[in-house]
């Protein structure tokens, strides 16, 4: 079956706010008994379960031969060449808490490249969505409200510049994580730790935050937002001059991409325990 890239998209974008709408209506039932993963801080619950199947559903009963591969693990082999990335809740320890920063992220590669991505926040009520060569664009309230475009900011330097990251559930990663943000903290604006990589990474992509960089995410974590951002004009790799990876990903506006980037890697911030 063909991949256009239009239609990936609007699946994507469909199968996001649907699953939105889902964990909006269960969240009380949901936050009500949750169960843990890796660790004794990194929850799932019922919600995050059932988003996962219904966006699986959805894209099966559209192209039944794609491959899919989900946090709560869906892991299916495809013979399209078109394989989708979920995060069914990206911020699960926010909608536990009920802080409004939780997404839907859905991305689909073709061959190995992503070529479309929807983050949508159920709260906001805020649909981020993007497809290769086409740009970002962020539509807010009702389905079918009108997609804007969206561009990174234009900080003159990391001095000024407002920095997004993120933490790992092992207290040994987060230990090392926290020695990077204490040293880097004192020569930026600020950071923020907004708890949703998707999320993070569309605020790099309109602009809410100058830059993001955080190690040993999921590839469902941050497969929709890179291209989110990168399509807003962000500069989106790893350290060592690569494509952003579960080890490291930094997305960043362009002004400060070198120095900030700099700073990460003389901080050796790719450098996690296992
Ligand atoms: C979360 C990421 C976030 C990271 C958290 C967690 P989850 O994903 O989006 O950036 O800092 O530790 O991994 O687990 O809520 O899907």
């Amino acid at each position: 079956m063909s991949a256009d890239r239009t239609a990936l998209l609007e699946l994507a974008s469909a199968l996001a706010v649907e699953a939105g709408e889902v964990i909006t209506d269960m969240r009380d039932e949901a936050v009500a008994s949750p169960d843990t993963k890796s660790s004794p801080t990194d929850p799932v619950t019922a919600a995050d379960r059932k988003a996962e199947q219904i966006i699986v559903d959805g894209i099966l009963a559209k192209r039944p031969d794609d491959g899919i591969v989900g946090e709560e693990g869906t892991d299916r082999t495809g013979t399209t060449g078109v394989d989708w990335y979920i995060d069914p809740i990206d911020g699960t320890t926010n909608y536990l808490y009920g802080i409004p920063a939780y997404s839907v992220s859905i991305a689909a590669a073709v061959d190995g490249a992503v070529v479309a991505g929807a983050v949508y926040n159920p709260v906001s009520n805020e649909l981020f969505t993007a497809k290769r060569d086409g740009g970002a664009h962020l539509a807010i309230g009702e389905s079918g409200a009108t997609a804007k475009s969206i561009r990174v900011s234009s900080p003159d330097a990391v001095a000024s510049s407002l920095v997004a990251t993120g933490f790992g559930y092992r207290s040994e990663r987060r230990r090392r994580q926290a020695e990077v943000m204490a040293a880097l903290l004192p020569g930026i604006r600020d950071i923020r730790r907004f708890g949703s990589a998707a999320l993070d990474l569309c605020a790099v992509a309109c602009g809410r935050v100058d830059a993001y960089f955080e190690a040993g995410l999921n590839t469902w974590d941050y497969s929709a937002g890179a291209l989110i951002a990168t399509e807003a004009g962000a500069r989106c790799h790893d350290l060592r001059g690569g494509e952003p990876t579960t080890h490291f990903l930094v997305a960043t506006a362009p002004g400060i991409d070198s120095e900030l980037s700099g700073l990460l890697r003389d901080l050796a911030a790719d450098d996690l325990p296992d």
